[in-house]
C-alpha cells in the first residue's frame, strides 16, 4: 500500500480559516488511514462548485447539459449497481443491541470498527480527500448542528453544497472547539499508480454505519444519495433522532408546508411519507381550480427537526437547504413548481439525455422523445422500451436542486426559530384497506396510527418493490435507536406538551394510493390533495365536520370541497370504505409488528390496539 505522496502530506496543513485543532487532527488521522493523494479543504464557493463539476465532466462522471436548454446543469449516470439506499448494509452500532432495536441491523461497535478499519485502510489511494464542512439548519442557529464529511467523491461535494449550508462560514461557527459530527465517506475504489478511473467508482462491498453514542458516521462503497450524502438520512435522521431522544426533540422523515386559507389564516403542517411516496409533490402543491385563494408554500420536502417551544407548541425547521427528489413522474401537471425549480442550476442523476442535450424521464412528457441515451448510457427508443421494458430513467433517478429555486418557498423557510406545527400527517402507499383520510381522536391514537403504518416498497431502496411492509412513522430505514423507545418518546412529548396546557397538533393518517380493479388510482392526488388538506385545516379551526368511525374521524362526502373535481360519491365511498375483514387481517399485521417490538413497547399502544379490536368487533 502506498504512503501518502509528498504533495498530499504538504496539503495536510489546512487553510488559515480553519482553526479547530481537533478537526485538523482528525483529518490528519483519516488521511493517514485512507492514504489519499491530496487533501482539499472545501470553501463552498461557486468557483469551487464549478471547478469540481468541470473536473467531473472531464473524468466522465457528469455531462454538462445544453446551456440553452438547462443552464448550469449536469447529468451523472451512476454504476448500475449503485442506484439506491442499501438498507441491508445500513448499521446502527450502539453498545447494546437492544438500543438499536429489532428493526435495525446491528454489530458491536468494536467489531464494526475493526471491520471498517480494514476496509478504509488505503481506500482513497490515488484520489482526493475533500473536507466538507456543513450545517444542518440555518448557520449559527441554536437548533442547527454541524457536521464535517470527509469524502473521496467530488460528486458528493457538489451535492452536499446544494443540500446543506456548506463551506467556509461553517468553520467560523465551529471556531476553535465547536462540536461537529464526524462523517467519513469513501467510494471504496482506490486507484493504483497510472490506473484509469471509471466514471462512477464504487465497491460491491457496502457499509453505511452509525455509532449513535459517539455520534459518528462511516460510509463505504457507495456514491449514491442517502448512502453518501451523509448530512441527509445518516445525520439528519439516524444520528439526529438519537440526539432528539436524549435532548427532548424530534428528527422526522417529514416534509413541512405552510397552508394559507383565502381568509389569510395560516398553518404549518408536517407530513411523514416513506421515500418516493410524493413528499416533494405534496410540499409544493398547487391548489386546483375550485379552491382558488388557497396557498401552499414549502419549508422542506424530506426532513423536519421539531422542538418544543416555550409556549408549549412544537416548532419545526428544515435542516436541509436543497431537494434530492425523485425525477420520474414529475411533470408540469403533477408538480409545476418542481419543474420550474429544475430549469437551471440542477444536478440530475440517472435520468436520460435527449439529442439536444437536455434531460428526460418517464412521465416528464406524455410522449417520449423518439430517441434518447438512457441512464445506463445506452441508445433508447420507445420501441426498444416496449420490447425490452427498459426504462429511460432509473425509477430512483434524482434531481439535486437548491431550495431557493422553488417558486413557492415559504418566507420563513430559513428562520432559525422554526415554524409552529398545527398538524402531523402520516401516509403510506396502500392500494387497499387504508381510507383516504382519518383524524385521530387524540395524541395516543395518532401515535398508534403512525406506529402501525404500512406502505408498499418503492425504488428508493434496493430490494423487492410493491410489497407491504410496516414502516412506523415512515422512519423504518432511518431510526437511529430502538423503535419502541421512539414511540415512547413521542408519547411522552405529547404528555409534556399537554401539561403546559397547550393544544397539541392534530394527527391525521392519509392514503392517496387506493386503486380500482384495474390497478388505476381512484383518487387524483397531487393538487387535489388540497381538498383533504383544506378539510384538515378547517378541522383544526373547528369549522369542518366529520364522522366518527372505528379508527377516528373521517369526512363524509359533503364535508369535502368538490368544486372543479367531478368525483362521484360512489368513487369516494370506494376510497373511504372500511372493509372489516381486511381490517381484521391488517390488525394481525399490527400484532406481528408489536410482537417484534415487544421490548419496551409502550403499554398505551397495546391499549389503543385492543380498543380498536373491540370497536371492529362491535
Ligand atoms: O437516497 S435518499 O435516502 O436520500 C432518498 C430517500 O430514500 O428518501
Ligand atoms: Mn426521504
Amino acid at each position: 500500500m502506498n504512503q501518502p505522496t509528498m504533495a498530499g502530506v504538504a496539503q495536510l496543513s489546512p487553510p488559515s480559516f480553519v482553526k479547530h485543532q481537533k478537526l485538523i487532527a482528525w483529518v490528519a488521522e483519516i488521511a493517514a488511514l485512507t492514504c489519499p493523494e491530496r487533501i482539499v479543504w472545501c470553501d463552498g464557493s461557486q468557483e469551487e462548485y464549478e471547478r469540481l463539476c468541470e473536473q467531473m465532466v472531464r473524468s466522465g462522471t457528469m455531462k454538462k447539459l445544453n446551456p440553452a436548454k438547462r443552464p448550469n446543469s449536469y447529468l451523472a449516470h451512476s454504476d448500475p449497481s449503485d442506484v439506491a439506499r442499501v438498507e441491508d448494509r445500513t448499521f446502527i452500532c450502539s453498545e447494546k443491541q437492544e438500543d438499536a432495536g429489532p428493526t435495525n441491523n446491528w454489530m458491536a461497535p468494536a467489531e464494526m470498527r475493526s471491520t471498517l478499519h480494514g476496509l478504509f485502510a488505503g481506500c482513497m489511494q490515488g484520489r482526493t480527500l475533500y473536507v466538507v464542512p456543513f450545517s444542518m439548519g440555518p448557520l449559527g442557529s441554536p437548533i442547527a448542528h454541524i457536521g464535517v464529511e470527509l469524502s473521496d467523491s467530488p460528486y458528493v461535494v457538489v451535492n452536499m453544497r446544494t443540500m446543506t449550508r456548506m463551506g467556509k462560514a461553517v468553520y467560523e461557527v465551529l471556531g476553535i472547539d465547536g462540536a461537529f459530527v464526524p462523517c467519513v465517506h469513501s467510494v471504496g475504489a482506490p486507484l493504483a499508480q497510472g490506473q484509469v478511473d471509471v466514471a462512477w467508482p464504487c465497491n460491491d462491498t457496502k457499509y453505511i454505519v452509525h455509532y449513535p453514542e459517539t455520534r459518528e458516521i462511516w460510509s463505504f462503497g457507495s456514491g449514491y444519495g442517502g448512502n453518501a450524502l451523509l448530512g441527509k438520512k445518516c445525520f439528519a435522521l439516524r444520528i439526529a433522532s438519537t440526539m432528539g431522544r436524549d435532548q427532548g426533540w424530534l428528527a422526522e422523515h417529514m416534509l413541512i408546508l405552510g397552508v394559507e386559507s383565502p381568509a389569510g389564516e395560516k398553518h404549518y403542517v408536517a407530513a411523514a411519507f416513506p421515500s418516493a411516496c410524493g413528499k416533494t409533490n405534496f410540499a409544493m402543491l398547487i391548489p386546483p381550480a375550485g379552491l382558488n385563494g388557497w396557498k401552499v408554500t414549502t419549508i422542506g420536502d424530506d426532513i423536519a427537526w421539531i422542538k418544543p417551544g416555550a409556549d408549549g407548541r412544537l416548532y419545526a425547521i428544515n435542516p436541509e437547504a436543497g431537494y434530492f427528489g425523485v425525477a420520474p413522474g414529475t411533470n408540469a401537471k403533477t408538480n409545476a413548481n418542481c419543474m420550474a425549480s429544475l430549469e437551471h442550476d440542477t444536478i440530475f442523476t440517472n435520468v436520460a439525455m435527449t439529442d439536444d442535450g437536455d434531460v428526460w424521464w418517464e412521465g416528464m412528457t406524455k410522449e417520449a422523445p423518439s430517441h434518447l441515451i438512457d441512464w445506463q448510457g445506452k441508445y433508447w427508443t420507445p420501441a426498444i422500451a416496449a420490447e425490452t421494458g427498459r426504462k429511460a430513467a432509473h425509477p430512483n433517478a434524482r434531481f439535486t436542486v437548491s431550495a431557493t429555486q422553488n417558486p413557492v418557498l415559504d418566507a420563513c423557510w430559513d428562520d432559525a426559530s422554526g415554524v409552529p406545527i398545527s398538524a402531523f400527517i402520516f401516509g403510506g402507499r396502500r392500494s387497499t384497506t387504508v381510507p383516504l383520510v382519518t383524524e385521530a381522536r387524540d395524541w395516543t391514537e395518532g401515535v398508534y396510527m403512525a406506529a402501525t403504518m404500512g406502505s408498499e416498497t418503492t425504488a428508493a431502496a434496493a430490494g423487492q418493490q410493491g410489497v407491504v411492509r410496516r414502516d412506523p412513522f415512515a422512519m423504518l430505514p432511518f431510526m437511529g435507536y430502538n423503535m419502541s423507545d421512539y414511540f415512547a418518546h413521542w408519547l411522552s412529548l405529547g404528555k409534556q406538551l399537554a401539561a403546559t396546557g397547550a393544544v397539541l397538533p392534530k394527527i391525521f393518517c392519509v392514503n392517496w394510493f387506493r386503486t380500482d380493479e384495474n390497478g388505476a388510482f381512484i383518487w387524483p392526488g397531487f393538487g387535489d390533495n388540497m381538498r383533504v388538506l383544506k378539510w384538515m385545516i378547517e378541522r383544526i379551526g373547528g369549522k369542518a365536520q366529520g364522522e366518527e368511525n372505528v379508527f377516528g374521524i373521517t369526512p363524509r362526502f359533503d364535508d369535502i370541497e368538490w368544486a372543479g373535481l367531478p368525483l362521484a360519491p360512489e368513487q369516494y365511498a370506494r376510497i373511504t370504505s372500511i372493509d372489516k375483514s381486511a381490517w381484521q387481517a391488517e390488525l394481525k399485521l399490527h400484532d406481528e409488528l408489536f410482537e417484534k417490538l415487544d421490548y419496551h413497547l409502550p403499554p398505551e399502544l397495546r391499549q389503543a390496539q385492543s380498543a380498536l379490536h373491540q370497536r371492529l368487533l362491535g
